[in-house]
């Protein structure tokens, strides 16, 4: 096991991190911007060094300084978190070679899941069912033509380089393929320094499921079953839920089988996350995340498996030591993420935090870095909470996400838990009854 670990982040993840750490019995080190200074994670953690000024690409993005912190800590892993440089393929490649251990999957690895038409020619060819689409990147107008009348409208046009919703165009009809592919070359070189693009049959009505996997070094790969994400503002989720109200189980069985066996052959390590669109009873693979995700708590409250230590384990070496039909689901997860916001106009809203009060109770957790006193800073995603319930059924976690919304105080700067009352309330979320589409007309009073 790890002597030390370096934790590449801030806010709740790297105290999520920082747990599992301690329960493992390994001594951790913060790096934090001086923007953070005072921030939770740097508390907590038994040593932490200063990175850089507040701006995120001089500071959690700064390879050489915390590669130069982990090293003048004797530090022997370093975990990423999400965003910032989980999924820089080069990164990980760069702990590497400096003889530290990366906490995630290979860099060949991140490279092809962060490239979209290596990751769906991948999964093709280990029969994940993907959408009806280009068989790789095509080269230009002429080849979308014949590709788009093949599939049939509407298409949609999406950069090999994006994923979370950047640079996509949606065709209609054949009079809108050409600007729409001039639009969407021209949004992915700027974007991505990359106009490679592939496209897809446009799905009008999906839902977000995405699955959870975890594998380890010797073959052994297990998913957690999957979780709900259609319910999303701007590609930004606002709520997540383990299982899917629109899946049965024998649905979950038969994809996990498949990507399991996939995986296997891959010799994929760590833990991932496949996102599929669903409709109409059909899943179509769109994307690979090679990180641990924001959303990864409601899996691990129907499952009691602690991904993050999974993450460790299975980095450090060890095998998994369970089977899939060891991996037990129980009840039903809702996740919310409070974020400092106007709950109407999305404006942010850093500042200080007077009270901090979290609920609590059975089936009732709370991963945060807040605290009474603390400054919200305005540099960084305006995630300040993630509020988690678990309950026996899905209408139970229901009733213990409104108990838990009304007893969560913030003061002092605005947040989204209005928002998250109001869809706790509403007929349809109660009903499992939304699509991809669903929120966005929720905020917009429609
Ligand atoms: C799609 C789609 C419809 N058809 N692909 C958006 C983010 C990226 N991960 C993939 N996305 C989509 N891909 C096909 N072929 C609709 C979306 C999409 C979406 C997907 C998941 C959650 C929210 C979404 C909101 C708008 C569009």
């Amino acid at each position: 096991m790890f002597g030390k670990l370096l934790i590449a982040n801030r806010g709740e993840i790297a105290l999520r991190i920082q747990r599992a750490c301690r329960e493992l019995g390994i001594p951790t080190v913060a790096v934090h911007s001086t923007a953070d200074a005072q921030a939770m994670h740097v508390r907590l953690a038994d040593e932490s060094v200063c990175i850089g000024p507040p701006s995120a690409k001089d500071s959690y993005l700064n390879v050489a300084a915390i590669l130069t912190a982990a090293s003048i800590t004797g530090a022997d892993a370093i975990h990423p978190g999400y965003g910032f440089l989980s999924e820089n393929a080069g990164f990980a490649e760069m702990v590497e070679d400096h003889g530290l251990t990366f906490i995630g999957p290979s860099a060949a690895h991140i490279r092809m899941m962060g490239d979209k038409i290596t990751a769906k020619a991948a999964m093709a060819s280990l029969g994940v069912p993907l959408v009806p689409g280009s068989p790789g990147a095509v080269a230009d107008l002429t080849e979308a033509a014949a590709v788009s009348e093949t599939i049939g409208y509407p298409v949609l046009i999406k950069a090999a380089a994006g994923g979370g919703g950047r640079g996509m165009k949606v065709a209609h009809t054949a009079d809108e393929l050409s600007e729409a592919w001039r639009v969407a070359r021209a949004e992915a070189r700027a974007a991505f320094g990359n106009d490679a693009v592939y496209i897809e049959k446009y799905l009008d009505k999906p839902r977000h499921i995405e699955l959870q996997v975890l594998a380890d070094a010797f073959g052994n790969v297990v998913h957690l079953g999957e979780r709900d994400c259609s319910l999303q503002r701007r590609h930004q989720k606002l709520l997540e839920e383990a299982g899917s109200p629109a899946l049965t189980g024998a649905e979950r069985d038969a994809l996990g089988a498949t990507v399991c066996a996939g995986l296997t052959k891959l010799g994929y390590r760590n833990a991932g996350t496949l996102e599929f669109l669903y409709q109409d009873g059909q899943f179509a693979f769109i994307e690979m995340n090679t990180r641990l995700q924001v959303e990864h708590p409601v899996t691990e409250m129907i499952t009691g498996i602690d991904i993050v230590r999974e993450q460790i384990r299975i980095a450090a070496g060890q095998p998994l030591g369970y089977t899939q039909a060891e991996v037990k689901f129980s009840g039903h997860a809702i996740e919310v993420r409070v974020t400092a916001e106007d709950p109407e106009t999305f404006a942010p809203s850093p500042g200080r935090v007077d009270v901090f009060h979290a609920p609590g109770g059975l089936g009732v957790r709370v991963d945060s870095a807040l605290y009474a006193g603390y400054v919200v800073p305005p540099h960084y995603d305006s995630m300040v909470a993630k509020l988690i319930v678990h309950g026996t059924d899905r209408p139970t976690a229901i009733a213990r996400l409104r108990r838990a919304l009304e007893e969560f105080a913030v003061v002092g700067i605005k947040t989204t838990i209005p928002l998250h009352q109001r869809i706790a309330a509403d007929p349809a979320f109660n009903a499992g009854d939304y699509d991809i589409h669903w929120l966005e007309r929720f905020v917009a009073g429609e």
